[in-house]
């Protein structure tokens, strides 16, 4: 009944095999035949073409497949408690105010709670748009700005010695600072609000037995199934739609936007939600879910992020819950190597976006997330946004290297590794100066 799209992609892009996990598809050539869902086709078959039945009847369709199959549903939210811990109005040599806000997820101040790390410019007129995004250091390690306090949770051991015993130390100051880009933010008159995503949830398979996903279970969640192997990663008697970290993670931006609402300085109706790789998932799927973030942007997301599934190039469904069993919900594992199974691909969301600017950023050595996936699902969202009468990407086919495309939703490809870098940054300011500052 469904209208398919079909697709057989044969191309070629530079490649750095041997850099990239083994194992794993890197031919296009390999690349099965597959079937995408349109997005403007309703389950049963009904097309849609109204802006109203967009909005009333398929987004809120899609938002519940990828709820049910792949992210797991979030609970209703509880009201959070903010405090400031810290100010100084002469950060950054004088050129911004920086704030620490203790966000207590539960509202209580003996439960898990998330440091928000803010720069704001001083110079620009109040309220000013900002960017918000998780950071996987600490916010220590955003700047080296010696005022920052350390992260407190629990955070990954690196090759170096920055974090030991899985605690942050000095060493970490500023580590991560290439990614964040703090002053060019500043100087083009934007905030940068971040935190830690392990505040929320450590980034391991018992992580949830400490974080918010052992608290708030959502409400009537659907009962495991008889003689169901207790699941890895939640907790165990997790339904099969129940959260994963991914959810948690959102969950977490959703109460920094929350913050940012009640922040004078801050223009809330001009945040964007960006991250990188396994934070760009968790912005596109914060945004997916909460239509106050304007602008969503995902950095080398990837597998479960922006590119699609079905293509089976570089990291696998298979792979990701076998590496990550926490991250997605108990569903989505009956999907390994089964993605022709599933009932979406991630073109749907990034239709859920729509009408809100999105941008896709990939990587040309990063093949384990597969660029031309990431693309292709962007291009295949353009449907919803021509509905809602805005031009989507505005290309058919991948831009060359270094030669950003797209009006509401944007997409390049850089030279270069996995990584968030000055030239994705210069992009993501042009395009937020583009939809935000707009006469
Ligand atoms: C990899 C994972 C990817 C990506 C990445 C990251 O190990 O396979 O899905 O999320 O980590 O977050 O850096």
């Amino acid at each position: 009944m469904w209208r398919l799209i079909c697709i057989l992609f044969v191309v070629g892009i530079s490649t750095d095999i041997e850099a990239q996990p083994a194992g794993a598809n890197y031919d296009e050539a390999k690349v099965p035949a597959y079937l995408l869902h349109d997005p403007l086709i309703m389950a049963d078959g009904t097309l849609v073409k109204t802006v109203k039945q967009w909005d009333k009847e398929r987004r809120p369709e899609i938002l519940k497949l990828f709820e049910t199959h792949e992210y797991g549903r979030t609970p209703d939210p509880i009201k959070p408690k903010f405090e400031q811990i810290s100010e100084n109005k002469k950060a950054l040599g004088g050129k911004a105010t920086r704030r620490e806000v203790t966000v207590f997820l539960t509202g209580k101040e003996d439960g898990p709670a998330m440091d928000l790390l803010i720069f704001v410019p001083n110079s620009a007129p109040k309220p000013v748009p900002a960017f918000l995004g998780l950071n996987f250091a600490g916010n220590h390690a955003v700047h080296s700005d010696p005022g920052i306090a350390l992260a407190r949770c629990w955070l990954r051991e690196t090759r170096d010695v920055s974090v030991t015993n899985n605690r942050a130390t000095d060493l970490g100051r500023g580590k991560e600072a290439s990614r964040w880009q703090v002053e060019k933010v500043i100087e083009r008159g934007y905030a940068l609000v971040t935190a830690c995503y392990c505040d929320i949830e450590p980034d391991h398979a018992d992580g949830h037995k400490t974080s918010l996903r052992s608290m708030l279970r959502p409400k009537k969640s659907t009962k495991p199934a008889k003689n169901a192997v207790p699941p890895k990663g939640a907790p165990a008697d997790a339904g099969p739609d129940e959260w994963g970290a991914i959810g948690a993670w959102a969950y977490g931006l959703s109460r920094a936007m929350d913050y940012l609402e009640k922040e004078d300085d801050i223009d809330e109706k001009h945040v964007a939600v960006l991250g990188h790789s396994r934070l760009g998932k968790t912005s596109l799927w914060a945004g997916a879910q909460d239509e106050r973030f304007a602008i969503v942007i995902s950095n080398d997301s990837g597998e479960g992020g922006a590119a699609l599934s079905k293509r089976r190039v570089g990291e696998t469904v298979e792979r990701i819950n076998t590496s990550f069993p926490h991250w997605f919900c108990i569903n989505f594992k009956k999907y390994n190597d089964n993605e022709q199974a599933l009932p979406l691909d991630q073109h749907m969301l990034i239709a859920l976006m729509a009408p809100r600017p999105v941008y896709v950023a990939s990587a040309e050595k990063d093949l384990w997330a597969d660029p031309k996936g990431e693309f292709l699902a962007a291009k295949h969202a353009e449907p919803v946004y021509r509905l809602l009468g805005l031009e989507g990407l505005g290309v058919d086919q991948m831009p060359g290297l270094n030669q950003p495309v797209g009006k509401t939703i944007g997409y390049h490809i850089r030279t270069g590794e996995h990584d968030v870098t000055e030239y994705d940054w210069a992009r993501y300011l042009d395009f937020a100066d583009r939809h935000f500052k707009k006469k």
